[in-house]
């Protein structure tokens, strides 16, 4: 294990940042949490993969309430205060893919890029819907998904209050239940082989990448495949620190100073490993 490298003056705690399926426009997006989690951001570089805006649902139903539009002023005023913020769009905001390779108000918009990470381990970068056709996932089984997905989200915010009355933290049930189907296992197992095969065709060390919901940071066929998971269900991000190691952090809901967790795989790493302040 590398030695844990302390920020030296003037340095962010964090090297890169990367958060993905945000789905702002969307009822399911917990923009509050996510709000709470950029005011504490301190990081060179912010990476947004994918799926920030939900323009499918807004299309469906028209949804931006005042937190989504801070969510959009919190990420500029981020990009202007001297992180380098990159944007990918993901496929329910692919109409920003058109301005891939151009700059808006300070954020770099990518199709997808190479990460070299400060331990010199390179990593593809995407949002993920490339690997759709290859876990060959049906239409209809989406569609019926979508749906499905709504109700989840309705039942899942009444335990929320019930489980927050009770002094309990953030607990996602559509995740829970997800882990609990073998089709849906079966899914994420095939999108994970398709994403660490692309990074090994392109002889990357790594993946990051988002798409599925579900954070992950594991080996697959000795590929690096990192999800940095999403902010409707998990609140999760994927941090890298200053010695290039990666780790996943959840904003867990505690009422905390910093409500940042980090874990790798199951062990839950001190924060002092991240150079986050605890
Ligand atoms: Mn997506």
């Amino acid at each position: 294990m590398s030695e844990v490298s302390q920020p030296v003056a003037g340095q962010r705690a964090l090297k890169t940042v990367f958060i993905s399926d945000v789905h702002l426009g969307y009822r399911g997006c917990q923009a509050e949490r996510l709000l709470q989690f950029l005011e504490q951001l301190d990081a060179s570089q912010l990476v947004l993969l994918g799926d920030i805006v939900d323009i499918w649902s807004m299309k469906r139903r028209p949804y931006w309430p005042e937190s989504h539009q801070a969510v959009v002023r919190k990420i500029v005023a981020i990009a202007q205060s001297g992180t380098h913020v990159v944007y990918v769009p993901g496929n329910h905001d692919e109409a920003f893919r058109d301005l891939c390779g151009s700059a808006l108000m300070g954020v770099d918009i990518r199709r997808d890029f190479i990460h070299e990470t400060s331990a010199g381990k390179r990593y593809l970068v995407l949002h993920g819907d490339d690997f759709d056709h290859a876990v060959k996932f049906s239409e209809v089984l989406k569609h019926l998904g979508d749906k499905m997905y709504d109700v989840l989200m309705w039942l899942g915010h009444i335990i929320q209050k019930c489980r927050h009355k009770l002094g309990y933290g953030y607990w996602s049930l559509a995740s829970w239940l997800k882990h609990q189907v073998p089709d849906a296992r079966r899914y994420i197992e095939r999108f994970e082989h398709a994403a660490a095969h692309a990074a090994a065709r392109h002889g990357l060390d790594g993946v990051i990448c988002g798409h599925i919901h579900r954070p992950a940071i594991r080996l697959v066929d000795g590929v690096h495949y990192c999800n940095d998971g999403d902010w409707v269900e998990h609140c999760s991000a994927l941090v890298e620190n200053h010695a290039g190691e990666l780790a996943l952090t959840y904003w867990t809901g505690c009422e905390v100073p910093v409500a940042l967790r980090a874990v790798a795989g199951d062990s839950i790493l001190p924060a002092e490993k991240l150079n986050v302040a605890a």
